[in-house]
């Protein structure tokens, strides 16, 4: 099939998500475009099969916001027609539903029907989605969709609960390619950040409000008074500032290291013993599910879709959001416990092979079937 893929070329859970599919796809013999207006962080090697669309915007001094939207619906109707492609897949509502809806119609003006399958992914339905600004152009393209998807049971319930939803959305939740996320012997990086065999807790986000890395920095303050140990906080974003403030304020500098982006982050998740994620609001939680991957247990909250992917008790514990005490409990009852940690650390394991990207992507290779079988003119 060709399949052009629109996504945030960022470091979003959203672009990941896409560039690994794409990237998947191509590799069991689809061709795949991917229409963007950077390339997609992920996508940092040569892939056979796999082409770049970059989405060119023209500055005008009338234009106080350059208007992406319509220049990606340009792109898309440009790419679609020239490399004859037979399916859109949009990630994130905002705008690309609603841009692959006018692109579709363009098309259709020229005698060229394109089926479109957009994937919710999470705040663009629970945070800007149903914000007056954007719920009615969110809602409409939705329901115009020729098919959607969303990442979890949790967030396909949100998106009912939160609009007019007159369409079916499918649950494919995210996935894990565990070519890459392994646990790997890392020894020398363990030495470098805990020199003395010190517990090693992780965090890895967009340091976004909604994850809540301040939460991350008060569990780590109680652990680390029980039990010798380091904190590695990964990513970037903008409440970075305001966390090494905190950090200055609580004395932990020293136990803490902000690494930044990181594009290898598995290699840092190899020597980690735990994984924190107290966010406020998580569709599905794959930065959590990579920790897995790799062995890691998780402390988290327990909103959104988190359940599915931490079972408490097993994988990890759950708390309400903010509950930064239990958070912290939890914490200390896997660290200080060798056989408990192990026990953890297989159990997590077994639970992200659920979520394996060959058992996945066959879900979306049939997904698009159905939905290109069932064109609507
Ligand atoms: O908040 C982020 O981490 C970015 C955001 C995005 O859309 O780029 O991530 C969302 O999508 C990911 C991939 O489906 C999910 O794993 C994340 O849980 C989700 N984030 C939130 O719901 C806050």
């Amino acid at each position: 099939m060709k399949i052009g893929i629109v996504c945030y070329p960022t470091y979003g859970g959203s672009g990941v998500v896409a560039t690994e599919l794409g990237i998947g796809l191509a590799k069991r013999g689809h061709e795949v475009h991917f229409i963007t207006y950077k390339r997609p962080a992920r996508l940092t090697t040569f892939h056979e099969n796999v082409f770049y669309h970059e989405v060119g915007m023209e500055d005008y001094p009338l234009f106080e916001y350059t208007p992406y939207d319509t220049a990606l619906a340009s792109k898309l109707v440009d790419v679609v027609k020239f490399e004859k492609l037979d399916l859109l897949h949009v990630h994130y509502a905002i705008p690309h539903a609603a841009v692959a809806y006018m692109a579709k119609k363009i098309l259709l003006s020229e005698g060229k029907y394109i089926p479109v399958v957009t994937t919710l992914h999470g705040t663009d339905i629970n945070l800007v989605g149903n914000n007056p600004a954007f719920a009615p152009v969110v809602a409409f393209s939705i329901n115009k969709s020729d098919g959607v998807t969303a990442v979890s049971e949790s967030l396909k319930q949100q998106t009912y609960d939160y609009f007019n939803i007159t369409n079916d959305i499918r649950v494919i939740y995210n996935f894990i390619d565990f070519e890459r996320f392994r646990k790997v012997n890392k020894d020398h990086f363990k030495k470098a950040i805990a020199p003395n065999g010190e517990r090693i807790l992780v965090h890895v986000s967009n340091f976004r409000k909604v994850k809540h890395v301040d939460d991350v920095l008060r569990i780590f303050q109680k652990v680390y008074a029980r039990i010798p140990s380091k904190l590695m906080l990964i990513g970037d974003g903008p409440e970075r500032h305001n966390l090494e403030d905190l950090c200055r304020k609580m004395g932990l500098c020293h136990e803490t290291r902000f690494l930044g982006k990181q594009d290898a982050v598995e290699e840092l998740l190899a020597i980690a013993d735990l994984f924190i994620m107290p966010s406020g609001s998580e569709s599905f939680g794959l930065a959590a599910l990579e920790a897995m991957a790799c062995e890691v247990p998780v402390i988290s909250s327990n909103v959104g879709g988190l359940p599915e992917v931490n079972i408490h008790g097993k994988t990890g514990f759950l708390s309400d959001v903010g509950n930064v005490d239990e958070m912290a409990g939890y914490a200390i009852q896997i660290l200080e416990n060798d056989n408990m940690l192990k026990k953890f650390r297989a159990n997590a394991l077994e639970q992200a092979r659920r979520f394996d990207i060959d058992n996945i992507l066959p879900e979306y290779e049939a997904y698009y079937e159905e939905i290109v079988k069932m064109a609507v003119f």
